[in-house]
């Protein structure tokens, strides 16, 4: 074929994909003792008592509240851990995980 001498305008540009982002959500319940939960927050996601204080405030108020945001895998790991960790103390405390809008 003739060399027409042009160039091709297009120009593959690799972006690589983060995996999308689970929140693990602490849900309220009438049981579960507030010390408890605050202690449950800083023992299982490491959260300064402070912020574990404001988590737990936040999901008795309004009925539940966003703990932290993981890959799917490890926040399904971490919301059942916290919430193995509350029922082995025997509250029905619990945490769900779901993706992020
Ligand atoms: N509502 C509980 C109480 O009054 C405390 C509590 C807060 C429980 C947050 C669960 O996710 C929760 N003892």
């Amino acid at each position: 074929m003739a060399e027409t001498g042009t160039k091709p305008r297009t120009k593959t540009v690799v972006k690589t994909a983060r995996p999308p982002l689970h929140k693990v959500i602490l849900v309220n319940d009438d049981f579960t003792p507030r010390e408890f939960v605050v202690r449950l927050l800083k023992a299982e996601f490491r959260v300064p008592e402070a912020q574990a204080a404001v988590i737990m405030l936040t999901a008795h108020t309004k009925g539940s509240c966003v703990v932290a945001v993981f890959t799917k895998e490890v926040a399904e790991e971490k919301a059942n851990r916290a919430t193995e960790a509350a029922r082995s103390q025997g509250y029905p405390l619990l945490f769900t995980s779901e993706p992020e809008d």
